[in-house]
């Protein structure tokens, strides 16, 4: 029996596990309690690494697709399958015809995140396309206005603070996001027992908000009409102190005039909230001492997404709070922290994508458009991609129509653990290691997280499959030229050299891969670690709690501060034009008159507006095909209010047909009194019974694919980022 400790890399949370081995078999998986960020925590994902690790479906060779069919083929036939394609579409179709799509693991993953700039890099495609065009680019895009850094983002200091009021997240169940906290239940229970409050504004009575002390069901979208409301509370009942950010700050007077005409009673319909409470809520943070807002995906990926997320920082400016002990702070990560050295200030839209004019925000393009231009005929048009670590046949809005377009590709090839949903479309698909078979630091998570940590993770097991960044090295060597086989190395110590110069440090040339990058990133950072201090510290390295970083952090042309950003506040006339759309509407059913952008469905009694949901048992799209997690109550169903069953003729269990402008899917609704009446909230990530999988487990617990509901028209206007909630469906028994 053997003992290791990993950083798990499946969610946002990097907690720390103790893994059991007999020989090369996980016997058993716990949380380490010796960890130094989440001490001793583990959810059933994380402790499924093993049976993850011997999924018979996990893929372990290389699949070709011959006569239509994907079969098993050596690294070298599925090179010189790839080189015999993608540089012929290249030459003959220009760079942009090869688009790249890279998923959510890649975030979690040090071997695929600094090694798809070199894939990058090699394609000098601009239909570069990522998960987080529907997740929490409008996060990037206001911070980096606000801030001067895309990656300048404050999370709420949860060890300190003694008022959180949290919007649009569901951290009992997803584990904190854009806030890295392992076990995230026991800080937010710290901050009741030192007397504070946390309150949650959700259009569902979630986990979280039953652990809340207040709770408000907000309708889906409403919540930057609800913030900018407690900004004008704040001015009108001169409530707003600068504090610490006096002198650091521009744009207050702005800020003020934009929220002259959004009172609380203006929005109180809209919002679904009173207006006394959203008075209260302002002046509940205005005095409280330690207090911070936070907002997540529910925030995001909503139709105004960029106004919400900015309206969260505003407000904690505002009142004071930001940047300072307990309140929303800056992270300060050990290795590779965006936003250590003064760069350029951000700014987004030096491009756009060709067919429907869609913002590049830091070098990523939306998804929601992806189909446009694999559909789109002309110049630039999309013949071939590549997928990494990603399931858009699952994951992004329309998603039946981009399946569909995926299908219809000159050449596809992905990189990825299984062979699922997106990646039966594939000519070639490359396998990835088991998460348990690959060294591991959190680059981009550490650089969120709200204490200063750092933690190397050795590769448990050994590995038949290639290291990710060596499979990602190969396919930029056929790209730039070299051939099926490409000296990996060469390439290697060109990307370590590069960084090396990057961060003014000496490369330790005796480490390779991810292992050279990492340690050179630790001896360039703040805390000036190496690997081998790592190293000796298996439990991590603990560097304290966040501190106060303004001015230095700022990167904005002025220096301070941009509370009002043109890029931002152009939005707020369209925030405005919502709210003559609700007086339009009829008040009887919460849920009708809300109509997502490019929506044209008139009300009926029976529409209802569409939310998703995470759960416990589920990673997105991707950890279905393991039995312990599908278990029990892990089920892909509709939750329908009480009144809105009854309504329908619903009782439990019923199967009903949900329809909206893209597509229809079937499911079983689940009655729950914690769903805000007019709402509907189906998760995604499911829908697995589609030909040309190979996953069993998954395809016998298949659920529907919520995103042929969500529509690829409906968008966060600034970004492009899919509004995923909001979309008004209908429901209908199924006969
Ligand atoms: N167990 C589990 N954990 C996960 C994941 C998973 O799939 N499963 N996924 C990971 C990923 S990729 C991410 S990005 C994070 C996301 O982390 P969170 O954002 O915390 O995740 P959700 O649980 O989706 O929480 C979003 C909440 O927003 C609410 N909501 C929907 N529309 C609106 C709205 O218009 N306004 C407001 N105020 N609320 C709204 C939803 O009801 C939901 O409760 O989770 C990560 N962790
Ligand atoms: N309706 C709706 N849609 C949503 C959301 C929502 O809340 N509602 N959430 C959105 C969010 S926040 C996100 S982040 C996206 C996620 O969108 P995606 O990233 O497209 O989807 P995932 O389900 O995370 O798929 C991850 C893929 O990576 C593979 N994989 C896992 N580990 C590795 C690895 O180490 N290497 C490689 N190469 N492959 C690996 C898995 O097999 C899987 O195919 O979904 C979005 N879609
Ligand atoms: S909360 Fe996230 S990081 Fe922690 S064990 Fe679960 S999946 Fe892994
Ligand atoms: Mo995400």
């Amino acid at each position: 029996m053997t003992t290791a400790y990993v950083t798990c890399p499946l969610c946002e949370a990097t907690c720390g596990l103790e893994v059991t081995l007999d020989d090369a078999t996980v016997t058993r998986v716990r949380g380490d309690r010796d960890d130094v960020l989440s001490h001793g925590y583990v959810c059933p994902k994380g402790a499924s690494l093993g049976a993850l690790h011997h999924d018979p479906d996990r893929l372990r060779t290389p699949l070709v697709r011959r006569g239509g069919e994907l079969v098993e083929a050596s690294w070298d036939e599925a090179f010189a399958e790839i080189d015999a394609r993608l540089p012929g579409i290249i030459d003959t179709h220009g760079r942009d015809a090869v688009a790249v799509y890279v998923g959510n693991p890649v975030s979690h993953n040090v071997s695929a995140s600094a090694y798809l700039r070199a894939l990058v890099k090699a394609l000098r495609t601009t239909n570069v396309y990522t998960a987080g065009t529907v997740d929490q680019i409008p996060k990037h895009y206001s911070s980096g206005y606000l801030f001067g850094g895309g990656m300048t983002i404050p999370v709420p200091d949860l060890d300190r603070t003694e008022y959180l009021l949290v919007l649009g997240a569901n951290p009992l169940v997803s584990n904190g996001s854009l806030m890295t906290a392992g076990d995230v239940r026991a800080r937010l229970r710290g901050i009741r027992d030192r007397g504070g409050r946390i309150v949650v504004v959700d259009p569902r009575r979630t986990r979280t908000a039953e652990f809340a002390d207040e709770h408000h069901a907000v309708r889906p979208g409403a919540d930057a009409l609800l913030l900018l409301a407690m900004v004008h509370t704040l001015f009108a009942e001169n409530l707003v102190r600068l504090g610490t950010l006096a002198g650091h700050v521009t744009g207050v007077d702005e800020v003020r005039e934009l929220a002259a005409d959004f009172s609380p009673e203006t929005v109180a319909d809209a919002t679904g909230l009173a207006s006394a409470d959203i008075r209260r809520l302002a002046r509940d943070l205005a005095t409280a001492d330690r207090a911070a807002v936070y907002g997540r995906i529910g925030t995001t990926t909503q139709e105004f997404g960029t106004l919400t997320s900015w309206l969260v920082d505003v407000l904690n400016v505002l009142t004071g709070h930001l940047d300072r002990e307990g309140c929303a702070m800056f992270p300060l990560a050990a290795a590779g922290q965006a936003n250590t050295a003064p760069g350029k200030p951000f700014r987004a839209g030096r491009r756009h994508t060709r067919v429907r004019g869609l913002p590049e925000v830091l070098g990523e393009v939306p998804v929601a458009t992806l189909a446009d231009e694999i559909e789109t005929p002309g110049d630039g048009r999309v013949r071939a991609l590549i997928t990494i670590a990603g399931n858009p046949s699952l994951s992004a809005p329309n998603a039946a129509r981009l399946d569909a377009a995926m299908a219809d590709l000159d050449f596809m090839v992905s990189i990825d653990i299984y062979r699922n949903e997106t990646t039966r479309h594939a000519d070639v698909v490359l396998p990835a290691p088991s998460p348990l078979e690959r060294p591991h630091y959190d680059v981009t998570l550490y650089q969120l997280a709200v204490r200063s940590v750092a933690n190397w993770t050795p590769a448990t097991l050994t590995s038949d499959v290639p290291q990710e960044w060596r499979t990602l090295l190969r396919l930029s060597g056929v790209i730039a030229g070299q051939g099926p086989d490409a000296d990996v190395e060469a390439l290697d110590d060109l990307l370590a050299a590069d960084l090396a110069d990057r961060y003014g440090v000496a490369a330790d040339d005796t480490r390779r891969g991810p292992e050279r990058i990492v340690d050179l990133m630790l001896r360039a950072g703040p805390f000036e670690l190496t690997l081998a201090d790592l190293e000796a510290a298996p439990h991590g390295v603990d560097l304290g709690p966040m501190r106060p970083r303004i001015p230095g952090v700022l990167a904005t042309e002025s220096g301070k501060v941009e509370l009002a950003p043109e890029e931002i506040v152009s939005d707020v006339p369209r925030l405005a034009a919502s709210l003559s759309r609700t007086a339009r509407s009829t008040p009887e059913s919460a849920g009708s008159g809300r109509r997502g952008p490019g929506g044209s469905a008139t009300s009926r009694p029976t529409d209802l507006i569409l939310i998703g949901r995470r759960q416990l048992g589920s990673n997105n799209s991707w950890m279905h095909n393991l039995e312990p997690l599908v278990r029990g109550s892990n089920r892909c169903t509709a939750q329908l209010h009480p009144e809105d069953a009854g309504r329908l003729g619903l009782v439990d269990g019923d199967p009903v047909t949900v329809t909206a402008r893209t597509g229809s899917i079937d499911v079983p609704v689940e009655i729950t009194d914690t769903m805000r009446p007019g709402v509907v909230s189906i998760p995604h990530g499911w829908g697995h019974d589609v030909a040309g999988v190979r996953t069993a487990v998954a395809t016998r617990h298949s659920g529907a694919n919520a995103n042929v509901l969500t529509d690829d028209r409906a968008l966060d206007v600034p970004t492009g980022t899919a509004a995923l909630g909001g979309i008004p469906v209908t429901l209908t028994p199924t006969n």
